[in-house]
């Protein structure tokens, strides 16, 4: 299905896509519209050494939340067979689990971040944050693609 409304943000709107009832765009504006929350991480570059970073934005839950994912709402066990994709510009990606996000589960508050260090994003597009990890590379930035994904096909 491909996404019914366009919001054009500077960078370009996030396509979130996949096994939601209601694939959206997402502009910038957009997430600064939907409750913040703010958050400083710490992490171990490879390359880089230590980083230190300060990010605003809305939870990705509630952004995925929000489009309707196709699970059973009330039932917790059928949130668990769903995987969420996220896709950077320059192809860096990563595949997150719904149970992973879910407050009932892993609760890790992974944010869709709209500034970095007091600096707004809107020329890069957000950024998704996910506290507690030790490694950087979760830390996506740039990103333009959210796909929602249910486990069928790994089973096919
Ligand atoms: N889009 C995108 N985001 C990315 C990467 C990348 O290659 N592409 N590298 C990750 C890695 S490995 C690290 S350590 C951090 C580094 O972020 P910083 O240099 O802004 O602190 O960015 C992460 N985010
Ligand atoms: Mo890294």
């Amino acid at each position: 299905m491909e996404p019914t409304s366009i919001e054009q943000g500077t960078s370009g709107p996030v396509r979130l896509t996949g096994e939601v009832r209601e694939p959206a765009w997402l502009s910038m504006a957009g997430l600064r519209s939907m409750p913040q929350r703010e958050m400083t991480v710490s992490f171990e570059c490879r390359r880089s050494g230590t980083r230190r970073h300060f990010f605003t934005g809305p939870l990705l839950i509630d952004v995925i939340g929000a489009a309707g994912p196709l699970f059973d709402p009330g039932e917790r066990k059928d949130r668990l067979r769903f995987l969420v994709a996220v896709l950077g510009r320059d192809g860096h990606r990563a595949v997150l689990s719904w149970g992973e996000l879910d407050p009932e589960f892993g609760n890790t508050a992974a944010l869709l971040a709209v500034s970095m260090d007091c600096r707004d994003l809107d020329e890069q597009g957000p950024h998704l944050v996910m506290p507690g990890d030790r490694c950087g590379a979760r830390h996506i930035s740039q990103v333009t693609d959210l796909r929602v994904c249910a486990d069928e096909r790994l089973w096919g």
